[in-house]
């Protein structure tokens, strides 16, 4: 039911006055600024009321509850998704039009919450409004970063980071709760204390605390009345001054306690599948893990007297090893707090926490010194080293006299703490993120784990929410499947399937079409604004935008273009399609060749842009700051998704099921869910090309691969490298991408060159483009396949996801949600 709030004049009027109150102005002289804030407000009015009735009946039925624990939240803008999912975006469009206001400038004036990286964030943003529009029950615990995702300039080429003030104007969809404050421990030291009954309590002594304070964001469930909640954690110091240190000459404590809270939550750490291995890290994960779990315990401990029955009540999902400490946390509270005994403890904890793993790049796997992990979390060390103790002994009982097994899979070894091997050691549930993804780590990189462990491992193939990525990004071609095959798609994306039906009607083709070019002039104009390249917009528009990764190859995509030139100019004549290369990614700022791929990008541009004699047949595009909210438009214009990983290196991949629901053919690898896109739409239907997985790791394992050998062979390859390094795009600083060049072919700079098979894969690739050259040739047929890619996104709904993980590994039960109208 739709709150009476949004009868146009009843929400007119609620504008006015939000208006007037906020800032005094009337609407003529609020700033565009203004009025989102007071719209927002209206909406938020109406969230609230849902929000408490959802609460409501979490008191009533006390269901069981996921607390979906990640470092990141990608979250991206709220307002327009929200009006979406109240199902009244198009009434407040019309009421705003009527005062001469255009929602979508409102909607820009919201900042892009951007407290994540890349895909492991934005999955979890999918699966809390995939969560709240299925209505199970569900908290996102993470951190209130006072800085998100830096905002990227590029500057002569260059990116140029600057820091994301998100909070600047207020956020007005997050609600401060001080109530809900815990207090979170640093350092000191253990003192082990008698107690009359024999047992001993720990008591963590001489520490440094830090105020946890949580800030509610509302999760609207798509027409359910269903609001769950995001709490994301702000550190405040324990008390202003403390006056009592200050007396005792400790006045440096007292600053050092005031600072810890002030750097805790300041910044997120802008690094993709690459851990920073930093004190502060570590310190953030414990802070809103801790935070969290006192949270949760709370409220399980208002209407159960049993602590036994918590996992009856509670899940917790590890987002990645980034929040593992909670296993140890969770037996402290156990332990300490409760005065559980061990195996009781364990016993619970081992029900209540399950772990997804996210990447098997060696850079990203979580390891701790053990110098920085006791020094900062005394208390929890130790409860880690008697789980290690424990699970040593059951690794020697199953394999006695194999001592490589406990070297390989103990949680301390080597003056390290393995949090991955905590995670699985303690979780009831370890899942990968793509069905390759999972077949690897059985066989390869958790193979050990996977043999003691069979029944904890399975599959949850990533999604992404149809919400925002369809109707709230691609309205006119949601309209569109809306017209062929009914509204259910917009909550079950399997009934997208029948789009199917039409794929070879010319005049559904057509209507395609002219969406895509719609879609692509409205890009074209964000590019003009932003870049101030004009595009043209019957080319092809070619995309590839994620993290920059050397893993993910935008090297190998750059190299293609300047082949591509090269072939142009030495054949002015050969048939052509005009083709714009689009380019958007964040490149981690200590990254080196990341960052100098970037620079490659613009300084090919820079060269074929401006060259008069191709005619504007090739165009590149860099897009400055990539971010949820200009993604939105990207994915809705592409024609091509490139999706070129080095096989078995991307986890999954989300943008490229984004692409696909968005009618765009992908050119791709074997890697992450690329595999089981072509299982659903058909390899007609794609542009696959390079080695598979197990060629990668034969190779990998064998150490056989040769890339000079290539280089040697093939001119075309060679001119293109030399390219990197005769000053042709580059005549100032000749040397300028000498590191580019190395990292493909010398291996004293590079523990192995080319480490991610770019020589091995370019001839591949280069044919897989030719073949996209002919398809789009007869446009009747691209359309065909882009309706039949639609309509195989079916499987790629987060939706989808989530219910898996509820079958197989949450159990959750949904709740229903009714709303008394206050507006009425
Ligand atoms: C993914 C990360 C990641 N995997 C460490 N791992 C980080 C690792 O700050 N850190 O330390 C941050 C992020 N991110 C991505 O997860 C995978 O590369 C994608 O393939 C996958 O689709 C996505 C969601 O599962």
């Amino acid at each position: 039911m739709k709150s009476k709030m949004f009868e146009k004049e009843t929400f007119k009027k609620e504008v006015v006055e939000n208006v007037k109150y906020l800032y005094r102005k009337t609407m003529d002289e609020a700033s565009e600024q203004e009025i989102f804030q007071a719209v927002s407000y209206v909406v938020k009015d109406v969230i609230i009321d849902q929000w408490l009735a959802t609460q409501q009946e979490f008191d009533k039925a006390d269901p069981k509850i996921v607390y979906y624990m990640s470092m990141e939240f990608l979250m991206g803008r709220a307002l327009g998704n929200n009006l979406i999912n109240l199902t009244v975006y198009n009434e407040v469009k019309e009421a705003l039009e009527e005062m001469g206001i255009n929602l979508n400038a409102i909607e820009d004036q919201e900042p892009d919450p951007a407290l994540g990286n890349g895909g492991l964030g934005r999955l979890a943003a999918c699966f809390m409004e995939s969560l709240a529009t299925l209505g199970y029950p569900a908290y996102g615990c993470g951190i209130r970063y006072h800085y998100g995702m830096f905002r990227q300039k590029i500057e002569n080429g260059y990116q140029v980071e600057e820091p994301d003030n998100w909070l600047q104007n207020g956020y007005p969809f997050e609600l401060k709760r001080p109530e809900y404050n815990f207090e979170v421990k640093f350092g000191g030291y253990v003192r082990a204390e008698a107690q009359p009954d024999g047992r001993t309590r720990f008591v963590q002594e001489g520490y440094q605390s830090v105020k946890a304070i949580p800030y509610d964001m509302p999760i609207v469930g798509y027409n359910n009345n269903v609001v769950n909640t995001l709490m994301i954690w702000d550190a405040e110091p324990m008390e202003c001054f403390e006056l009592d240190s200050f007396d005792k000459g400790d006045y440096h404590r007292a600053i050092e306690q005031q600072n810890l809270a002030k750097n805790l939550v300041e910044v997120l750490y802008p690094n993709d599948n690459h851990i920073a291995g930093k004190e502060l890290r570590l310190k953030q994960q414990y802070f809103f893990v801790s935070a969290s779990l006192q949270r949760a315990i709370a409220r399980f401990k208002k209407n159960h007297p049993d602590i036994h029955m918590l996992p009856e009540k509670a899940v917790f999902q590890m987002n990645d090893t980034h929040p593992t400490v909670a296993v140890a946390e969770l037996m402290r509270i156990l332990l300490d707090e409760e005065g559980l005994e061990w195996d009781d403890a364990w016993n619970i904890t081992t029900k209540c926490c399950a772990y997804t793993n996210h990447t098997i790049m060696a850079e990203a796997l979580e390891k701790w010194p053990i110098e920085i992990f006791s020094r900062l979390l005394p208390r929890i060390y130790q409860i880690v080293e008697e789980i290690n103790r424990r699970f040593v002994l059951e690794i020697q009982q199953k394999y006695p006299g194999d001592n490589h097994k406990v070297e390989k899979m103990a949680i301390i070894y080597d003056g390290q703490v393995k949090m991955a091997h905590l995670a699985i050691c303690a979780g009831y549930s370890v899942n990968g993120v793509a069905a390759l993804h999972t077949e690897i780590l059985k066989k390869q990189e958790l193979k050990d784990f996977y043999e003691m462990f069979p029944e904890k491992f399975n599959n949850k193939t990533n999604g992404i929410t149809q919400r925002r990525f369809l109707m709230h990004g691609d309205p006119l071609l949601a309209d569109w499947v809306t017209k062929y095959v009914g509204k259910d798609w917009i909550t079950d994306l399997s009934r997208i399937k029948r789009l199917e039906f039409y794929a070879d009607d010319e005049k559904v083709q057509q209507e395609f079409l002219n969406i895509k070019y719609q879609n692509k002039l409205r890009l074209a104009s964000y590019i003009e604004e932003h870049n101030g390249i004009e595009v043209n917009p019957r080319s092809i528009f070619d995309v590839q935008v994620k993290r920059l990764h050397e893993y993910k190859r935008q090297l190998l995509n750059i190299l293609h273009v300047m082949y591509l030139y090269n072939e142009l100019k030495e054949h002015p004549d050969m048939e052509f399609i005009p083709r714009t290369f689009i380019f958007g990614a964040k490149a981690a700022a200590g990254y080196r060749n990341a960052k100098l791929t970037i620079k490659l990008i613009n300084s090919v541009a820079d060269v074929i842009n401006n060259d008069k004699s191709i005619n504007g047949k090739i165009k590149v595009v860099f897009i400055e700051d990539y971010k949820v909210s200009n993604a939105e438009i990207i994915f809705a214009a592409a024609d091509v998704s490139e999706q070129i990983s080095t096989a078995s290196k991307e986890a999954s991949g989300t943008g490229n099921m984004k692409f696909m629901l968005n009618g765009a053919l992908t050119i791709g690898t074997m890697d992450g869910a690329n595999v089981e896109m072509a299982e659903e739409v058909g390899k007609e239907n794609m542009f696959i090309f390079g080695m598979s997985s197990d060629e990668v790791i034969a190779h990998e394992q064998k150490r056989d691969y040769d890339p000079m050998q290539i280089f040697n062979n093939d001119q075309d390859v060679r001119k293109v490298l030399m390219q990197l390094i005769n000053g042709f795009y580059s005549p100032n600083d000749p040397e300028l991408f000498r590191d580019l060049y190395n990292s493909l072919l010398n291996t004293q700079c590079t523990q192995y060159a080319d480490t991610y098979f770019i020589l091995a894969d370019f001839r591949s690739y280069v044919e897989a483009q030719k073949k996209i050259n002919a398809a789009y040739a007869d446009e009747k047929e691209w359309a065909r396949k882009a309706i039949l890619n639609i309509a195989a996104s079916g499987k790629f709904s987060s939706d989808r996801t989530i219910q898996e993980y509820v079958d197989d590994i949450w159990h959750l039960n949904k709740i229903t949600v009714t709303v008394d109208d206050k507006a009425e």
